[in-house]
């Protein structure tokens, strides 16, 4: 049987009393507000007591933050990084146990879990490296002995809201990068997974404690009135990093965008796998089932609509529904399990709602499609046969309900996937290089990645994440987008003995 409360205590949480909800350097409890009771989506088991941080606790944050933020930003990048280096040698020591506690409390199977955890660490030496490679550009300047160059500063306080599928990944994407870039942060976690963010920042503070540096890496575990609004109203956060729906999206974007401020959102997906007649069929299954399955659905790069080509629809539909029949579904925390529960209840209910829909609007369940009766949220891994343009298939439900589609041809694939309102993953299965080179064209897929032979979800952090349309265009993790979280500045230097004027304009008061 599994120690939870040893677990928790390892990670510096009290499986019986209320746990700190706001971390500014130090750990408070003494919230107004009554505690969040964490439930194990595993077995509804209470798992610990949170303390629900109040605007208060919000102004901690940041307060800690804009303090940090006065030496911060003076330190050397690579002395930054040095801090980061250290939290990913930590996040190592806790890889067990905090992967743990990411399957106990969001629901992932083991090695999701722990793969959490590994894509924290890999995001960590990433921003290590990044430390001593933020460059400027040169440019060469039409004025003689003038030189133009292009440098990278800090912006500040940076607001990262993060959603509870991927608990604490997530805010290691943003944090890792705006630590090294000087900024601080500000940490709005799901209030549905606030041990595994408590747990982190227990990691973080034993590296800010000995370094120094406390107020850098701050966190609220409050809800969108104590924390979500004061942080996306707030002009001390010029830029708000946030994961989640589409519609919280919608809510949040227009404000930032009121005061001006900055904001990188990366929100609903619908992704879709086109496989082609000429694909490697064993790729393909592997593939869809991994990301159809895989996180009980519930990840936004989840695979949620499938194009067959009509030369192998038939045979692949029918050896998918076998694989689907072979999926062990239950207990996250037992080694062997492929598919764990869903979030909570309301999650369930979702599921529910939207397998009446689909039976309504005349899609055909070819398997799954039923809530398991157990203690916990589970539900069946379910494959819908549908018409194209079916309306169903064009929203984002968190559940692990794949649409599958016959198509003609790649020109047909392609229109259908592009045509719902996400734009955020997708993939072809095929071994023709022009097939391909169609799909990652600009008349290819028009969502924000494409894959060749591998699938939608498990994006390595190397590359930009994040999507178009109402995916919110942002992006996040690897490549560039460190720039995202500085500000630009252009600087024309002048060493001669002369003010001539761009553009050949002539002024003189000689
Ligand atoms: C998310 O679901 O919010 O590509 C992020 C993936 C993961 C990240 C998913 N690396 O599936």
């Amino acid at each position: 049987m599994h120690d939870i409360p040893a677990l928790l205590r390892r990670l510096g949480i009290d499986p019986v009393g209320v746990n700190p909800g706001c971390y500014d350097g130090e750990f408070h409890t003494d919230s107004s507000l009554p505690p969040i009771v964490v439930h194990s989506p595993r077995d509804g088991a209470v798992l610990a007591r949170v303390s629900h941080a109040t605007k208060e606790d919000y102004e901690r944050c940041v307060s800690a933050g804009l303090v940090a933020f006065e030496r911060w930003k003076m330190c050397p990048a690579p002395q930054r990084g040095e801090v980061v280096r250290q939290i990913g040698d930590e996040l190592r020591k806790a890889k067990e146990d905090l992967g743990a506690l990411v399957t106990f409390e969001a629901g992932k199977v083991v090695t999701e879990g722990l793969g959490e955890v590994q894509e924290m660490i890999d995001m960590a030496d990433f921003a290590v490296g990044l430390s001593r490679q933020l460059y400027g550009l040169v440019i060469q300047s039409e004025r003689p002995r003038h030189r133009m160059i292009e440098q990278w500063h800090p912006i500040g306080t940076v607001g990262v809201i993060s959603a509870f599928n991927f608990p604490v990944a997530v805010w290691s994407w943003n944090a890792f990068l705006a630590g090294i870039c000087g900024d601080v942060v500000v940490w709005k976690p799901s209030e549905r997974t606030p041990l595994t963010a408590l747990a982190v920042c227990r990691i973080v503070d034993r590296v800010l404690e000995r370094t120094g540096w406390r107020g850098v890496f701050n966190c609220a575990i409050g809800d969108r009135h104590t924390v979500g609004e004061p942080m996306v109203a707030d002009h001390r956060v010029p830029l708000v990093s946030a994961t989640g729906s589409t519609s919280m999206g919608r809510q949040i974007g227009p404000r930032i965008a009121a005061r001006l401020g900055r904001s990188l959102l990366e929100l609903g997906g619908n992704n879709a796998v086109i496989v082609m007649d000429d694909a490697d069929l064993r790729l393909a299954l592997t593939a869809v089932a991994f990301g159809a399955v895989g996180t009980a659905g519930q990840r936004c790069t989840t695979t949620r609509r499938l194009f067959l080509q009509k030369g192998i629809a038939a045979d692949f539909t029918r050896r998918l529904v076998a694989a689907y029949g072979k999926i062990p579904v239950g207990d996250p925390a037992e080694p062997g399990t492929m598919c764990g529960p869903l979030i909570d209840r309301g999650a369930v209910e979702t599921f529910r709602r939207t397998i009446d829909a689909i039976r309504h609007a005349g899609g055909d369940v070819l398997c799954g499609g039923r809530v398991i009766d157990r203690p916990g949220n589970y539900v069946e891994p379910t494959i819908v046969k549908a018409p194209l343009g079916f309306a169903c298939s064009k929203e984002e439900v968190f559940a692990p309900i794949l649409y599958v589609f016959d198509v003609a041809s790649l020109d047909e694939a392609i229109h259908h996937q592009n045509d719902v309102p996400q734009g955020l993953s997708s993939a072809i299965f095929t071994n023709s290089v022009r097939a391909s080179e169609q799909f990652l064209s600009a008349v290819g897929s028009d969502c924000g990645i494409a894959n060749v032979n591998i699938g939608t979800s498990g994006a390595e952090i190397g590359g930009a994440f994040g999507g178009e349309k109402e995916t919110g265009g942002g992006r996040e993790a690897g490549s560039d987008v460190w720039k995202t979280y500085m500000r630009r500045q252009t600087n024309t230097i002048n060493w001669g003995t002369d003010l001539p004027l761009a553009q050949g304009v002539k002024f003189s008061i000689d």
